[in-house]
Parts: structure tokens; C-alpha cells; sequence
């Protein structure tokens, strides 16, 4: 029997599973669940130490997500109220579903040797197999490295079930595009790219989509195209950053203003014209821009290796981004150092404000924080540095200041790493007065303060971009 007849056989998708509770799984299954096309949907977790605990919250209708999610606590007592959605730790229940999806984390088992943990991932993988019968949709919602889909996931739900893929089951890969604070308007308002083994898997995977969007549209394509796809734009994102990082380094090797030079290029409009400039800044962090680059080059690494064509003994453009990105912590060390020399302060010893742990402005998510590789180098080089951010209270391995003006109280230099709104309201006259030096040293890592209102109150400043101040004359 065809793959096309096993579907028609079992006829509209109405029963889902989406395996892992998270920030991904938890708004996609309540989602499915709110959809009239669909009759039930079982949320499959892990009865784990560290998440077990997710079960019976959702089945109480709370979110264990932690930050503000508009909608999502509504739509999940809605959906339980109608005993439309429940969570299990029973796997088995996968075996009367018409599709499950899969949105478990791939995170890098250490940032040093940048190999993805895809350990949990396949665990899911293969709980879905041990419980897979013909005609059911598999589809993968996490970011994976291209070729997972048509690859190791379709041998893995093989092996398994003694099932063939493409023809006994559909089997797709949907990428997620969720941010959190918005998880629930991302995933109905952004476009969704659907990619499937094979036409019928794909199809079968589009109607699973197509009920959730409200503003969005389904993008098809194959699998592997689709986890290219999500791997790429995270890739390119952190290029176009790396971009105006570079470019912000040369104006201020030849004294001048970044922020002109990108209203300049800003300005050039017109038909087929574009140029996005992004934002240089104190270094790039964050759970997506970080790795995706390096899921991709090992996508091309095992699919397309000998078939690639590039410059030879030239190192990936996109990696060369990553390397340019990861320098800009140090290059706020150096200009912390500049700043201090000039203030014939040592470093050794020296009190350091750092002003921001998060990742993002605005944002109390420190995963892999740019901030945290400054903060070693300016420890190793003998300073101390107080740390704070009013949106995170506790992250491991730092303590927070309880307040801006203990973290400021004596500083020699005040550095910023996230743009934080608080930051732009910094007052010359009050910091200079908590540091209590004739000539503190401020570092603008993300472009928050006036550089002149801190230089005229004797503040010896050096700002990322800032070529035209950098080198200013100290004023007493
Ligand atoms: N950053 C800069 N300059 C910029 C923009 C960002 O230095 O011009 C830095 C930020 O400070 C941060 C890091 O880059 O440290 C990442 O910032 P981000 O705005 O890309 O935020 P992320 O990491 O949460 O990226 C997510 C991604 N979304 C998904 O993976 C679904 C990304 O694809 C989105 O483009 C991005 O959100 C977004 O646009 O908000």
C-alpha cells in the first residue's frame, strides 16, 4: 500500500502528540489543541527530576514557562477546560495519534568543540518509533543539523518501528521560529516552512500547519531545504551583524562616527535597493545565533563536502562572521584598558562595572551572554568586576549586584553590555559622584549614552563605533 493510501486510509488528521514541554512544544500543542480541525492532543514529557514536575502544572492549566507569554496561560485553561489537551510521561499513547511532532532542544554539548547535543533529541526520536504505526506523520520541530530529517531521524523511526519511511509513515521537518515573550503570536502571525521527505510527506505536514496560522502562510519545500532554511536565516543574521561589527571597528580606527556612516548607507533607498545594516555592538549571544552557523557548515560538511566548490584554503565567510562576532567582548576589553591607561589606573586591581548579564536588551535571558567571556578576561587580567541587571536576579556562576549604584560605588570604569532602556537614562554628574574618581572611565558597548555629556563632566569615554570621540582630550 502506498503512503498516500495508508493516509487516505486513516483519513484527516485529528489526533496530535507534541513531544517536549517547552518553550516551543508547550504554545505549538495548545495551539493544535484550540484548532476546531483537530480533536485531541496529548503533550508527551519526560517524567524527569528536572521536568517531571511540567506535567501536572499544564494539567492544572498553568504554564511552567517562566516571563510574560500573552495568550498562552488563556489558551492552555481553555484547552484543558475542554479536555482537549492533557500531558503524559505515557509514550504508548503515541500509538493512537495521526501525527506527532518533536520539539526538543539540540544544545552544544560544549561551546569549545561546538558538537550539538542531539542525545535527548533522539531519545525522542526513538520513543516515537517503539510507537509508530503505518500512516502517521512524524515531524520535526527542533533546529537540527541538515540532512537529520532524511538521514539518522528516518533510520532511528525505522529501526524502531519496522516501518519504512515514505512509505509506511510521513516524515517532515518544520523549523521553529518562536521568540520568547511572543511564542504564540510567532507561530500563528510568521510564515512556516514545512519540508517533508517526500511530496506526500510534505502535503501530509501542511495540512498539520495550515490550521494554526492565522496571518502566516505555509512555505513548502524538502525536508532538508527547510532545516536549511532555519539554519541559514539565523546564519545570516549573525553575518549582516558581523558586518556592521567590522565596519564599526574601522571607524574607529580611523576616527569617525559609526552611526553616521550607517545613517549614510541607511539613506540609500530606492527600487531593488537594499542594504540592511544592523547594529554593531559589545558582542552577539543568545541559544540561535551562536550555533546555527555551525549546524549548517556541518550540514554541508557531511552533505555536500566534495561536492562544494569554494575559494580554496579560504575559511567559511559565515564562520570568519562568528569569529568577528566572539572578538567584540574582547575589543570592549581593550577599550576598558585604553580607558584605564589614560586614567593611569592599572587593571590589576581595578573595579569594574559591568552594566547588563542578559543577552538581549530588554531581556532577562543570559544564555551564552557576551558579557560572561568580558567578565573572565577582566578577572584574569586582576580586576574586579559587580554585575548588574535589572531584568535578571540569579544566573549561575555570577552574583548580581542588588542595585545600580552599589555596582557603580567606587568603579573606576563603567562598562554597558545590553542595551537595556535604564542604561540611556545614566546621569554624568550622579555616576561620577557614586565612582568617586576625578576621571572614571565609561564604555558604551551598544550605543546607550551621549558621549559628550560624560566627556564634559570629566569622564574619560570610549564607545563601540565612536572613532570620532574615542581619542577626545580629557577635561578636568
Ligand atoms: N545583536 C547585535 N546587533 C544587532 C542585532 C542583535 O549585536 O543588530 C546581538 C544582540 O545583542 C544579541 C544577539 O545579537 O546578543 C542576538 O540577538 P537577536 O536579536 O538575533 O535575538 P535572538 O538570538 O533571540 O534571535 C532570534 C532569532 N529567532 C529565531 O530563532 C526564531 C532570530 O532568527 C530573529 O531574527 C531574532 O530573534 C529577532 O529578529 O528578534
Amino acid at each position: 500500500m502506498t503512503l498516500q493510501a495508508q493516509i487516505d486510509n486513516r483519513g484527516p488528521i485529528k489526533k496530535i502528540g507534541v513531544i517536549g514541554m517547552g518553550y516551543v512544544g508547550i504554545p505549538a500543542a495548545v495551539l493544535f489543541a484550540n484548532s476546531p480541525y483537530f480533536s485531541h492532543v496529548y503533550g508527551f514529557q519526560r517524567d524527569s527530576p528536572s521536568s517531571g514536575h511540567k506535567i501536572a502544572m499544564l494539567n492544572r492549566g498553568e504554564s511552567p514557562l517562566k516571563g510574560e507569554e500573552p495568550d498562552l496561560e488563556d489558551l492552555l485553561g481553555k484547552v484543558v477546560n475542554e479536555k482537549k489537551f492533557e500531558c503524559t510521561s505515557d509514550f504508548t499513547k503515541i500509538a493512537g495519534l495521526d501525527a506527532v511532532t518533536l520539539s526538543i532542544q539540540t544544545p552544544f554539548k560544549n561551546k569549545e568543540d561546538l558538537i550539538p547535543d542531539f542525545s535527548a533529541l533522539y531519545e525522542g526520536i526513538r520513543n516515537v518509533g517503539r510507537n509508530l504505526r503505518p500512516g502517521m506523520l512524524v515531524v520535526l520541530e527542533s533546529t537540527i543539523t541538515p540532512g537529520t530529517t532524511a538521514g539518522p531521524a528516518s533510520v532511528m523511526l525505522e529501526e524502531e518501528s519496522g516501518l519504512v519511511a515514505g512509505i509506511d509513515f510521513a516524515l517532515a521537518h518544520a523549523p521553529e521560529r518562536v521568540m520568547v515573550g511572543r511564542l504564540i503570536r510567532n507561530i500563528r502571525e510568521h510564515d512556516r516552512v514545512v519540508g517533508g521527505i517526500d511530496p506526500v510527506s510534505t502535503a501530509r505536514a501542511v495540512e498539520l500547519y495550515s490550521p494554526v496560522l492565522t496571518i502566516g502562510k505555509v512555505i513548502p519545500m524538502t525536508a532538508t531545504a527547510a532545516e536549511v532554511t532555519k539554519t541559514a536565516e539565523n546564519t545570516f543574521r549573525d553575518l549582516q551583524i558581523a558586518a556592521a561589527n567590522q565596519l564599526a571597528l574601522y571607524c574607529e580606527a580611523m576616527g569617525i562616527n559609526f552611526y553616521d556612516v550607517r545613517a549614510g548607507i541607511d539613506s540609500l533607498k530606492g527600487e531593488g535597493i537594499t542594504r540592511a545594516m544592523l547594529w554593531p555592538g559589545a558582542g552577539v549571544g543568545g541559544h540561535c545565533l551562536t550555533k546555527d552557523t555551525y549546524h549548517l557548515e556541518r550540514g554541508v560538511q557531511q552533505l555536500g563536502n566534495s561536492d562544494l566548490d569554494y575559494p580554496e584554503r579560504q575559511p567559511s565567510l559565515f564562520v570568519l562572521a562568528r569569529t568577528i562576532n566572539d572578538f567584540m567582548p574582547r575589543h570592549m576589553v581593550r577599550l576598558t584598558k585604553d580607558g584605564l591607561d589614560l586614567a593611569s589606573i592599572s587593571v590589576k586591581g581595578a573595579k569594574i562595572a559591568l552594566l547588563g548579564w542578559a543577552f538581549l536588551s530588554n531581556s532577562d535571558d543570559t544564555r551564552n551572554t557576551p558579557s560572561e567571556p568580558y567578565r573572565d578576561a577582566m578577572i584574569a587580567a586582576g580586576a574586579t568586576v559587580a554585575v548588574h541587571d535589572p531584568y535578571v536576579d540569579h544566573a549561575p556562576g555570577i552574583s548580581l549586584m542588588p542595585s545600580l549604584e552599589e555596582t557603580i560605588r567606587g568603579a573606576d570604569a563603567v562598562v554597558i553590555f545590553a542595551g537595556h532602556h535604564q542604561y540611556r537614562s545614566l546621569d554624568p554628574c550622579e555616576i561620577k559622584t557614586l565612582t568617586g574618581k576625578k576621571h572614571p572611565v565609561i564604555v558604551d558597548g551598544r550605543n546607550m549614552v551621549d558621549p559628550e555629556a560624560f566627556i564634559a563632566n570629566g569622564f574619560i569615554y570610549r564607545g563601540i563605533g565612536r572613532g570620532d570621540k574615542n581619542n577626545h582630550p580629557v577635561r578636568n
